[in-house]
């Protein structure tokens, strides 16, 4: 069992998903284009039970073409630098979220799940914390991780508490810096404090360079992260940048590395993908990888434009500077449609022998949620069972574009999803893509227990 599993009580995230979609409902009723299940990233990787996402930059958010796209291909976010400690506290106690909040409810308000990044970093310190050290740094950062989880709790899925504290090159230990010299606890001191602020956010640490499994890097990530999930300390996750120079810096080995931090029992999350020039090749590898193991939960690419890119130079995403889909974005999503929808991965070591536990039958309702132009929410309550599969049934051609609050799979019309629990509660959530029929609505075919 995994320090996580407890950690998870109330599901807020649908509830407030639809507060925030009613509230900002007009600002998507004028969108014309109905993204289909399978012909997006979003669509076709919620299919196979996963997220795509991008970095968000709150500053594109009034260009319509970048929201364009945004709306139709992705359905988790996260804000490229809105959310750094930088933006986020300014000055010393004085916290700054107008920008952090706007993607927030964006993202929200279209069905979009949100991972914060992030929380306690060397880099895009404010300059009252770059000049701290010992005892008064450790309380100011543990303090920014309390108030800036607090702020944001029920509308994050996960946060990357801790970013790029390892060190590149041979010795697989820390990265200097004035946090690190405050002690060598002061990661699981950060793990556990955004874990008191929000017991229901998923918590990641997130580095680069930690996609070769052969590099000492990457071990070092891997002990601490053993480390931590032995010992109790909460980690729900792992972020693999994978900031790719080139189509041979994609590793071969890269799927061994995705399976092995999840035998520890973790997730593991592509998070900030772009590569250089944006081959096919290694673009359909990384989705491919993703797919063939089973926590492997989502890829987020670094922009969606070349143009958005902190690289632009290199080309290294999606879509090019005039929002056309390049010939990675086809490899991408032909790979997600091609996909396993129940992966099995290959876990370097044997996962756990579990024991089934008892079957039964439960009772599953559902509660319409907002409705959108082209898409509506629905959550689903579970009664009678604390861990549960349930079987809901759409109506062709409409299609699941998101879920929430659980682990669906999918029978191979798409048109029938197994969600099983996953630990954040007895509620669960989805949206649906009209395609055209707006009438039908979803039903509940099965609700058994265990
Ligand atoms: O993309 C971000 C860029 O706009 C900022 O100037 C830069 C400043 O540090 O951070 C970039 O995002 C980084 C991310 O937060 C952490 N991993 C590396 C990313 C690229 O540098």
């Amino acid at each position: 069992m995994t320090v996580n599993a407890g950690r998870r009580a109330a599901p807020r995230r649908a509830v407030l998903a639809g507060a925030a979609g009613l509230l900002t409902a007009v600002l998507v009723v004028g969108l014309t284009t109905a993204a289909q299940a399978g012909t997006t990233l979003g669509a076709s990787a919620a299919e196979k039970g996963r997220f795509f996402g991008t970095a968000v930059a709150a500053s594109r958010l009034s260009d319509s073409a970048y929201t364009t796209i945004l709306n139709r291909e992705f359905n988790q976010v996260t804000p490229e630098n809105e959310m750094k400690i930088d933006a986020t506290e300014p000055n010393q106690n004085q916290f700054s979220y107008g920008n952090a909040d706007r993607i927030v409810s964006h993202a929200r308000s279209n069905g979009m799940q949100v991972r914060g990044h992030t929380l306690a970093w060397h880099s895009q310190q404010p300059g009252w914390m770059q000049n701290m050290s010992g005892s008064t740094l450790r309380n100011a950062m543990l303090n920014h991780v309390t108030q800036v989880a607090t702020h944001f709790r029920g509308q994050v899925t996960w946060w990357d508490v801790v970013n790029e504290a390892f060190a590149d090159g041979s010795g697989g230990g820390r990265r200097d810096s004035n946090l690190q010299r405050t002690g060598n606890d002061w990661i699981e001191a950060a793990f556990r404090a955004a874990d008191a602020a929000d017991p229901n956010a998923q918590l990641c640490y997130n580095d680069y360079n930690i996609d070769n499994w052969t590099d000492a890097k990457t071990q070092g990530v891997y002990r601490m992260v053993q480390d931590f999930t032995s010992r109790g300390v909460p980690i729900d996750c792992v972020g693999l940048q994978s900031h790719f120079t080139g189509g041979s810096n994609y590793p071969g080995n890269y799927r061994t590395t995705l399976s092995s931090f999840a035998a520890l029992g973790v997730d593991v999350h592509i998070t900030e993908l772009d590569i250089r020039n944006a081959p096919v090749d290694a673009y359909r590898n990384v989705t491919n990888d993703c797919l063939a193991v089973a926590r492997c939960k989502g890829i987020t690419v670094w922009g969606i434009r070349d143009s958005d890119s902190w690289r632009s130079g290199e080309s290294p995403l999606l879509f090019n500077g005039s929002g056309q889909k390049k010939s990675a974005y086809d490899a991408v999503l032909t790979a997600l449609n091609n996909g396993t929808s129940q992966p099995t991965g290959t876990p370097t070591t044997p996962p756990p022998t579990t024991t089934p536990p008892p079957s039964g039958s439960c009772t599953a309702s559902i509660t319409p949620g907002t409705v959108w132009g082209d898409r509506y929410n629905t959550s689903v309550d579970v009664a009678g069972a604390g861990t549960w599969s349930v079987v809901v049934a759409i109506t062709s051609p409409q299609k699941i574009s998101s879920t929430w609050n659980g682990s669906p799979t999918w029978d191979s019309s798409g048109n029938r999803m197994t969600m099983r629990s996953n630990g954040s509660g007895n509620t669960f959530g989805f949206t649906t893509m009209t395609n055209g029929n707006s009438s039908a609505r979803p039903q509940i075919v099965s609700c058994s227990a265990g």
